[in-house]
């Protein structure tokens, strides 16, 4: 039998605070993801879910986009895929009666936490203007709704199409169809909140927006740099990469303000010695550094290795410092970098990083050991103001040293949603490349927008400003994931139309344009029946691998639509015959969608038969296949940008927001972080004690924390429980979205627009605990 959901939001304040654990995963994880699981979905169904995931002939995990390789074990999943599929797999359900129970306005009172934890969503539901409550509604009222508001438009531009990064392929490419075919590039993505940096990057230095590595690289790799990334968390099947590399004889690098327990000993739960052993340690040097540092670090070593390069007997047996003949045949550039790098000054260095020449001088010789060497990101490395700059600078280091187009080397941005990269390849983008519009225009036959739309910060500009009025979001949470809370919950109700195609409830549901629609959606691992018969569709992972995902499960509910149904239905209807497109046989046989694709997508030739293969197929990456550089000057580029980081007044924090243990972005599963030892609550902040010590706030205080931005805007996250920990000086951590409220809208990464969410000023103000406080605890 599945449990109950919780009747009342449980108080997220006081947690109970232990020392993290010594290994991660073992035991102990299989144990807590059965729990969790059979909470939501009973033992036998536990059993027959979790068996089916990542399998060849099953459902790609909807955990995170860290690929499956080729050796799957009888369960190929990890703790956290694992909650991923339980919370989409619940047996709990909101029905048209729990919306009759609950006005929206009391349902906006509730946490997010509790909102995920009522079950899926079973019916479309509607809520009119002036109503209360949300009422259930017929699908083909539903697409009336829509269209008649995407009609009233005085400009397609005046409408919004947000998508979360779980959307598959086939959705994702007909869903920016539609979009542009209505005529607009508003396109806004969760890729604007998270990898965008890396993209921008990427795709300026090396031609190619995307990592350079595939899984087979890290057992072959010297050395591996994990940097900005808590793998033990939120990829925790990359583990066991990382420690399959280090049998091999690899070496690790990690680089974070905060010692993540994942990348100190790991017990691999796939092995029966792991199960129980003491686990493999992982990284052989850790290098805590100052938030915001890291542009500082790989300038350093890049200012140690043109040094080496002019003394010969640095690197004895080694490879030489600098590989220069790589430099001279592939690079462009690399002049007026090595006169930044080389000018780079070296107490700048050590205050933004907070590390010492020791530190730095380890790591060097590390590198200098090393032939091939592979650099891993996460979100520490993209959302900062300086994150793009700081990923140049990552590739400045590799490119030094040909570490690009070589087995065992090369770029690694792990991504997060597990088909966040399909979806940028199947057209979701803002700023479309134009030769992608041309090959729409010529397989479709209309004439696609060509001026860019909106990302996810200038929608919500558009939507405080009037100028957005329609927002149509493709899964995910809009409200809760994006920065400056107060602001974006405003511009959204000013929205004459929000809809949300959605699995579970969020926060977005709740604080609603004017009128608002729920659309209910098949998840991942939910069989899929069409008029053609059963559908699978596909996916693409960190590593540019496309596969089939297919569901087996039973839907939620027999009034669920596929999300390729939702985009078909709702097109047909808003496009009418003026479209040539053939929307209708699209929905019936995802085959045909396919074909389209194949002619449209570059790398995706012959399609069908290839992703029918089991485990699917590498699209094309020309720097890791042949050197080659679609760059502006066909060469990959080194950069030279002035160094930068965070400058914090005096008193003040710099707080990083981040996941904790038990979560999904929004979705929180449960409230416990066992890896930072953290037990029963959400509203804690991480301080160093000295900093906490100094200014005055002991272990277990409460604070609230005040964000500092250069409008003089007051924003305020209330109540947290100071937690001394070992973060790196002057910094502090806390976790999203809780803590979204302190990020300003306009607090950007310089070009990728991504919010700088990893690096926000505060200052904190003494309060008593929730329970002894005014008023009720602020939970959402
Ligand atoms: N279970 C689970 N899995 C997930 C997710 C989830 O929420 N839960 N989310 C998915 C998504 S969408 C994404 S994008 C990924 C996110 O994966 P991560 O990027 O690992 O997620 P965060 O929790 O944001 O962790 C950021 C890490 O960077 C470190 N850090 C912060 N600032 C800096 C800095 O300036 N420099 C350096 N070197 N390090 C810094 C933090 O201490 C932390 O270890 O995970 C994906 N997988
Ligand atoms: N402060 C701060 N803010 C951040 C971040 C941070 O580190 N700090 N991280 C950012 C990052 S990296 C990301 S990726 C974004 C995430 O932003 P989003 O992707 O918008 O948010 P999620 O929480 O992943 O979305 C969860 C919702 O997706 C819906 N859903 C789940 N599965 C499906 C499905 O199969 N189909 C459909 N249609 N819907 C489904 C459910 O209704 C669920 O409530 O948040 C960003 N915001
Ligand atoms: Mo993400």
């Amino acid at each position: 039998m599945a449990g109950k959901p919780p009747a009342s939001d449980p108080v997220q304040d006081a947690p109970e605070v232990g020392p993290p654990p010594r290994a991660v995963a073992g035991l102990p994880a299989v144990g807590h993801t059965l729990r969790m699981a059979g909470r939501q979905m009973g033992v036998r169904r536990t059993a027959l879910t979790l068996l089916r995931v990542n399998q060849k002939d099953g459902f790609d995990c909807p955990g995170c986009a860290w690929p499956e390789g080729d050796k799957r074990h009888a369960a190929e999943f990890c703790e956290n895929g694992a909650k991923a599929v339980a919370e989409e797999a619940t047996l709990r359900r909101v029905t048209p009666d729990f919306f009759a129970a609950h006005p929206v306005a009391a349902l906006a009172g509730r946490s997010g936490y509790w909102l995920g934890q009522q079950g899926r969503i079973t019916q479309p539901m509607y809520l009119p203007e002036g109503a209360t409550h949300y009422q259930p509604v017929p699908w083909e009222r539903a697409f009336d709704i829509i269209a008649g508001e995407l009609h009233a438009l005085d400009s397609p531009d005046e409408a919004v199409f947000y998508t979360s990064g779980r959307t598959g392929n086939e959705a994702a490419f007909l869903y920016q169809l539609f979009a542009r075919e209505f005529g607009t590039n508003n396109l806004p993505d969760c890729s604007n909140l998270c990898h965008e940096s890396s993209g921008s990057a990427l795709t300026e230095t090396l031609g190619v927006g995307k990592g350079s590595v595939l899984l087979d690289d890290l057992d072959r790799a010297d050395l591996i740099i994990v940097a900005g990334q808590n793998p033990g968390t939120n990829h925790p099947r990359m583990l066991t990469a990382l420690e399959r590399a280090k049998a091999a004889g690899a070496r690790i690098i990690t680089v974070n303000p905060l010692p993540e327990a994942g990348m100190e000993r790991f017990r691999n739960p796939q092995t029966a010695r792991g199960l129980t052993g003491r686990g493999t340690p992982l990284t052989d040097l850790f290098l805590q550094i100052r938030i915001g540092g890291d542009q500082a670090l790989f300038r350093a070593l890049n200012r140690l290795l043109l040094e080496a390069a002019g003394e010969p007997a640095t690197s004895p047996g080694g490879p030489p410092p600098v590989d220069e003949a790589f430099i001279r045949e592939h690079t462009h550039g690399f002049e007026e970098f090595a006169a930044a790098a080389r000018s780079a000054d070296w107490d700048e260095i050590l205050r933004a990083t907070g590390l010492g020449r020791d530190g730095i001088d380890a790591a060097l010789r590390m590198v200098l050991g090393a032939r091939s060497i592979i650099v891993c990101w996460a979100m520490g490395l993209t959302q900062h103001k300086h994150s793009v700059p700081t990923i140049r600078e990552i590739v400045n280091f590799l490119l030094l040293r040909g570490n690009i187009g070589r087995p065992g080397a090369g770029v690694c941005p792990v991504r997060g949603h597990s088909n966040v990269q399909g979806d940028r390849t199947m057209g979701i983008f803002e700023r479309p490349a134009p030769a992608f519009l041309d090959a729409l225009e010529k397989e479709f036959g209309f004439a696609p927008p060509r001026h860019h739309g909106y990302d996810v910060v200038r929608s919500i500009r558009a939507l405080r400003d009037g100028t957005a009025k329609v927002f149509f979001a493709m899964g995910g949470n809009f409200v809760s994931a994006s920065p400056d809370t107060g602001v974006t919950e405003a511009a959204m109700r000013r929205a004459r139309l929000t809809v949300h195609v959605s699995t579970k409830l969020n926060r977005s549901h709740v604080v609603t344009g004017a009128r608002a629609l729920i659309l209910p959606t098949l998840g991942r691992t939910e069989r899929d029946i069409q008029a053609g018969g059963e559908q699978f569709v596909t996916v693409e992972d960190s590593m540019g691998m496309v596969h089939a995902s297919r569901g087996r499960l039973e839907p939620a509910s027999p009034h669920l639509l596929s999300e390729t149904a939702i985009v078909c239905r709702l097109a047909r209807r808003v496009l009418g015959t003026a479209s040539r497109v053939p929307w209708e046989r699209f929905e019936q046989d995802y085959r045909l969608i396919r074909d389209r694709i194949s002619r449209v997508v570059p790398g995706f030739d012959d399609f069908e038969a290839k992703v029918s293969r089991p485990g699917g197929f590498t699209l094309p990456h020309a720097p890791r296949d042949a050197r080659r550089f679609p760059t502006a000057t066909g060469k990959a580029n080194f950069t030279a940008a002035p160094l930068a980081h965070p400058r914090v007044p005096e008193g003040r924090l710099l707080l990083q927001t981040l996941r904790s243990h038990d979560q999904y972005n929004t979705t929180i599963y449960g409230l416990d972080d066992r890896y930072r030892g953290i037990k029963g609550g959400r509203r804690v902040v991480l301080i160093h004690p000295e900093d906490a010590r100094a200014l005055g706030f002991p272990d277990g205080s409460y604070a609230d924390l005040v964000g500092e931005w250069t409008d003089g805007a007051e924003r305020r996250a209330p109540g947290f429980r100071v937690v001394h920990y070992p973060t790196a000086r002057g910094c502090a951590a806390a976790y999203y979205p809780e803590t979204n409220v302190l990020v300003p809208l306009d607090a950007t990464a310089d070009t990728s627009n991504t919010p700088a969410s990893k690096s926000v000023v505060i200052r904190l103000e003494p309060t008593p605990p929730a329970g002894e406080r005014d008023g009720s605890p602020a939970t959402p």
